[in-house]
């Protein structure tokens, strides 16, 4: 770099720095797919939401563009410009060259965020191919470019600013081509996050903008009521026992925390904890913290009023927590992260505050709302009973030794590798399906399960129905780890499951049925990437010996334009996998070299139980609304 001769050795050893992160870029954002390309908005917006935080920023806009880029731009203070002294450079450059720079500037004894890694804008830099900001504040406006993270030119002042103008930063940057899979945003990936940290820090608003040719949109978050509204939002298809969210919040050694919560008539709640804005998907002190002292508390008024009736021990906190629908926010000074993805909050303190404001706002509560109080004890009783039940259901089948892996379904045709790293379980839609694929499949290492239509919707049963459901058996044996609590992922048999369905509507709810079973009740499977999809191809077309396979139509026109210079000698269309001989399954859909397998993943837990709870829950309409609006890939949307 021609500039290097200007700088000196301290810009050398910048340099350095950001050449570590294009080096190893998943040791900074944790890897270079979509989720990777994704993170770095959030690496950008969580700054954004630092200095909202502090007091400073109400809006933030986020914009993606027709040529790969996104623009964060925010009203806060601005970035300083002002030259620092260390480096003898404006800060905003150092700002975005030095690695971990962020914080050197940090005269906020309180930094919120700072993303699931807490990298900085740096980071972004050193994997942008090229990133622009404009800030305004000192009176003027300030353009500075980057090109991989370094400096292009000088920082320059590009003008004064009108009295009436607001201060602000906005960064702009084209994420490196040459080291992201893939450039494409995604809208709704963005939207949940961006509604997500909306509802985590009220006041703020925050707007995303597509202004990709294609896809024009634009949607603003802004939720005053916080978490309440949070809670409110994820229940918007369940009923509600009780008309107000419950709310409290409480600070103490400047740990904040808030908890929102709203019990529904529903067996599948959900409860979310967040610490610093960052979803703690592993849990941790706060959950636990919150947990206990929910168990505690309603046991404490259930007791005191004798409400427990003919059940002869406390409610346990599984009971209780049935179709509860809650979030957890702490704000910690210095948060701990622990756990094999880093989202799990280790700070023990934490445990103890969460404890007692739980405690106190919950029974404060009660005290003042006997009949919501009343009607949650009676549930959570209910509950119990139905527990116990499920107790019994499992004992006996255990006897009759269908949840006892030692003897697997007499459906199954298991494979003969008994390593889970390379075993693979094909749940096939019908006996025909399953009976092709038992003829197909190479049973050296791929096991079938055939499975009957329409299994059990688990969103509208309670374990012990569930249990008596014969196809869920089958799977829960055949995957060998148990169920619910009991459920331990490193028992698996096999570590693809493999959901092999039609390519049509049936053939979708099946999926969504499957899905929600795994989501309910063995969600480790979805969070270790165990679960997939076959992708079966809609069209088999053939031409001078040579067979092709399109999995839309559009492809196949393409193909037969292309390949077959328009006259192909057949095209065959594939309408169920029941329908393929084992040859023609084997080729397209179960052969590891050529087959095309999707592999579902929990972008976001919050997303995800919204989505279960809208397609399989009772409210209609908006299970229409759902459906309208992300039709046809309504069952694809990233969970
Ligand atoms: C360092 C110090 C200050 C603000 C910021 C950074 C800042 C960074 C970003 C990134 C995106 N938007 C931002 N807004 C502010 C405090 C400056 C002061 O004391 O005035």
């Amino acid at each position: 770099m021609s500039q290097e001769s200007e700088y000196g050795a301290g810009q050398i050893q910048v340099l350095e720095g950001l050449e570590a992160v294009r080096k190893r870029p998943a040791m900074y954002i944790g890897s270079t797919d979509s989720r990777g390309l994704h993170h770095l908005v959030y690496e950008v917006v969580d700054n954004s939401i630092d200095e909202a935080l502090a007091g400073y920023c109400d809006e933030i806009t986020v914009t993606i563009h027709d040529d790969g880029a996104v623009t964060v731009a925010d009203d806060g203070r601005g970035i300083p410009i002002d030259t620092h002294e260390e480096y003898d450079r404006p800060a905003l450059e150092v700002i975005l060259t030095v690695l971990h720079a962020g914080g050197k500037f940090d005269n906020k004894s309180y930094q919120v965020s700072g993303g699931l890694h807490g990298v900085g804008v740096s980071v972004v830099n050193a994997l942008s191919g090229r990133l622009e900001t404009v800030v305004k504040r000192d009176g003027g406006v300030y353009h500075h470019e980057f090109e991989a993270g370094e400096p292009v030119g000088d920082m320059e002042r590009v003008r004064d600013m009108e009295p009436d103008e607001e201060t602000g930063t906005e960064i702009t940057f084209w994420p490196d081509t040459e080291i992201f899979e893939t450039k494409e945003f995604s809208f709704s990936t963005l939207s949940n996050r961006l509604r997500e940290l909306a509802f985590l820090n009220s006041g703020v608003r925050i707007t995303l903008r597509d202004d990709r040719a294609d896809e024009d949109g634009e949607e603003t978050y802004e939720y005053d009521g916080g978490i309440r509204e949070f809670v409110e939002y994820l229940n918007e298809t369940r009923s509600a026992m009780h008309e107000e969210v419950i709310y409290f919040e409480d600070e103490d050694q400047n740990i904040q925390v808030e908890v929102a919560m709203q019990a529904t008539e529903e067996l599948q709640g959900s409860i979310h904890a967040f610490a610093n804005n960052i979803n703690t998907r592993e849990g941790g002190t706060h959950l636990t913290g919150f947990k206990t002292a929910l168990t505690r508390t309603v046991n404490d008024y259930a007791n005191d009023n004798d409400l427990l009736g003919d059940i002869d021990e406390n409610l346990k906190g599984e009971d209780i927590r049935e179709g509860l629908t809650a979030v957890i926010s702490v704000k910690h000074p210095d948060p701990q992260f622990e756990g094999q993805t880093k989202t799990k909050l280790g700070n023990s303190e934490v445990r103890g505050i969460v404890e007692s404001a739980m405690h106190d706002g919950l029974g404060t509560y009660f005290e003042e709302h006997p009949d919501t109080a009343q009607a949650i004890v009676l549930k959570a009783v209910e509950a119990a009973k139905a527990r116990k039940a499920a107790q019994k259901a499992e004992e006996l089948t255990r006897r009759k030794s269908a949840l006892d892996s030692t003897s697997l379904p007499g459906k199954l045709a298991d494979c003969q590798t008994k390593d889970p790293e390379e075993a693979e379980l094909f749940i096939a839609e019908g006996d025909s399906a399953g009976g092709s694929a038992k003829q197909a499949r190479n049973p050296e290492f791929q096991a079938v399960l055939p499975i009957k239509g329409k299994i059990l919707n688990v969103e509208k049963h309670r374990l012990d129905r569930i249990l008596e459901n014969d196809e869920i058996r089958n799977m829960i044996t055949a995957i060998g780890a148990g169920i619910g609590d009991e459920f331990d992922v490193e028992d698996v048999r096999y570590k693809k499951i493999i959901m092999a369905t039609d390519a049509d509507v049936d053939g979708a709810h099946i999926r969504t049925l499957m899905l929600t079973f795994f989501y309910r009740h063995m969600r480790p499977l979805l969070e270790g990437g165990y679960v997939y999809a076959t992708q079966p191809p809609l069209y088999r077309i053939r031409y001078r010996g040579e067979t092709y396979d399109a999995m839309t139509d559009a492809e196949r026109d393409e193909i037969v334009e292309e390949k077959c210079n328009g006259n192909p000698s057949q095209v065959q269309r594939f309408k169920g996998l029941g329908e393929m001989n084992p040859e023609q399954l084997w080729a397209t859909t179960m052969n590891p070299e050529n087959r095309i397998l999707k592999q579902i993943t929990i972008e976001d837990a919050a997303a995800a139980d919204k989505m279960f709870s809208v397609l399989m829950g009772d409210a209609v309409e908006p299970r229409k609304q759902f459906i309208k609006e992300n039709a046809p890939e309504a069952e694809w949307i990233d969970i």
